[in-house]
């Protein structure tokens, strides 16, 4: 891609949610490198340097230029003197040694791949390192693992559900469950959120708020979309999680706190036809149909704008968000509602506009989201 000169001296926000971040990365090899420091001090528990190390690559994510030498990150925020050693080792060498190390680590490779499954989390998976287990078929192996029906079917669908989702089976699905929605509510609204909102081509998933203007019928909707689905014999997996929205709550002060809207966590079957251009297989794979994750959260209407902007994400995007509502406007922001402690009060919204309104922020569109 046309790579402009860094300009010289253009401020760049220590918050994402202050940054325009497109998904043209001009610095992957720098942002891959830190994004592999930061999840290995996030198996080794130390969540300081792992933040550290998420915010100095989305710092580097959202620079419109590439960085060719070492100088050019001296001035950018959430880039240390180790850091800038980091960016220098590799622009010389082309890699950095220390990533080098961890990514042929007998720990972080077992642990990558254990958490790789739907299902298991970090703690499962340090659980089965300790055990000595390494493999897939180790722990299929051993008579002491009890499997959760989530895990099961995180192994039973492994091939498909780790192959990455194309925009246009991310579309099929939509088709899909517009189709479910209106044949239980007419007036029924869905939304497409997460990375496919945000304009990659690719996802991990396809994510979606369902909702309704009738007051108190969200989860009805959704248990009743999944009852649809299942009648279509497409309901691979479903964890359903039932309301636990309480109105008078404060927004939560911990970002990974998840919020408590009726949800579900799906695995569907997508079939070849009904994708324009087929399905994203492996070779050799003859199956005209695949596995596809598919999450679905359902807020009530009035809380659709707080809902769509938490769920649009990225996750770096959504904990700058917060942090610079908490620590520049004295607010609470989550997927619920924006509470703001000098007025001692909620502030109502019916867009995403309004929210970044709210918090004095330029508004930043979901395709520069991706922090
Ligand atoms: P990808 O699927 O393409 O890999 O990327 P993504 O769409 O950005 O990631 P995601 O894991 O699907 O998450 C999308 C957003 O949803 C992210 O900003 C975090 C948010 N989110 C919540 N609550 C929950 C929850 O309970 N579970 C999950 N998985 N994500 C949630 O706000
Ligand atoms: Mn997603
Ligand atoms: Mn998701």
């Amino acid at each position: 891609p046309e790579v402009s000169t860094p300009p010289s001296v253009v401020a760049v926000s220590q918050y994402a949610c202050q940054r325009r971040t497109t998904t043209e990365n001009h610095n992957k090899t720098l942002t891959d490198a830190f994004e592999v420091l930061a999840e290995n001090y996030e198996f080794n528990e130390m969540e300081g340097q792992c933040l550290a190390f998420r915010r100095a690559a989305s710092v580097l994510k959202s620079l419109s230029w590439q960085v060719r030498s070492s100088h050019q990150v001296h001035d950018l925020p959430c880039l240390g003197e180790t850091m800038e050693e980091l960016v220098e080792e590799i622009l010389q060498y082309g890699r950095s040694f220390e990533v080098a190390k961890i990514l042929s680590d007998e720990r972080f490779q077992t642990l990558k791949g254990f958490t790789s499954v739907f299902g298991v989390g970090l703690k499962t998976a340090e659980k089965w390192y300790r055990r000595g287990l390494r493999t897939f078929p180790d722990v299929m192996a051993e008579p002491s693992i009890r499997l959760n029906r989530m895990q099961q079917s995180g192994f039973l669908h492994y091939g498909d559900i780790s192959r990455h989702v194309s925009k246009a089976e991310a579309l099929a699905l939509g088709n899909i469950i517009d189709e479910a929605v209106h044949a239980i509510a007419p007036n029924g609204i869905l939304t497409l959120t997460g990375g496919f909102r945000r304009g990659k081509e690719f996802g991990h998933d396809v994510d979606f708020i369902v909702t309704t203007p009738e007051r108190g019928q969200e989860e009805g909707l959704l248990t009743n979309i999944i009852k649809h689905l299942k009648h279509q014999g497409i309901l691979l997996f479903c964890d359903f999680q039932p309301s636990s929205f309480d109105l008078s709550k404060l927004p939560s002060h911990r970002f990974e706190a998840m919020d408590h809207f009726a949800k579900c966590f799906l695995i569907l079957k997508l079939e070849g036809h009904q994708v324009e251009g087929g399905l994203c297989r492996a070779e050799g794979d003859s199956r005209d149909w695949r596995a596809v994750r598919v999450d679905l959260v359902s807020p009530p209407l009035d809380r659709f704008a707080f809902t769509l902007l938490g769920w649009t994400g990225s996750r770096q995007f959504e904990r700058d968000l917060r942090r610079f509502a908490r620590l520049e406007r004295r607010m609470l922001l989550d997927n619920h509602a924006l509470f703001d402690k000098t007025k001692n009060e909620f502030l109502a919204a019916t867009s995403e506009k309004d929210i970044f309104a709210h918090l004095g922020l330029e508004y930043i569109e979901p395709w520069q989201r991706n922090a």
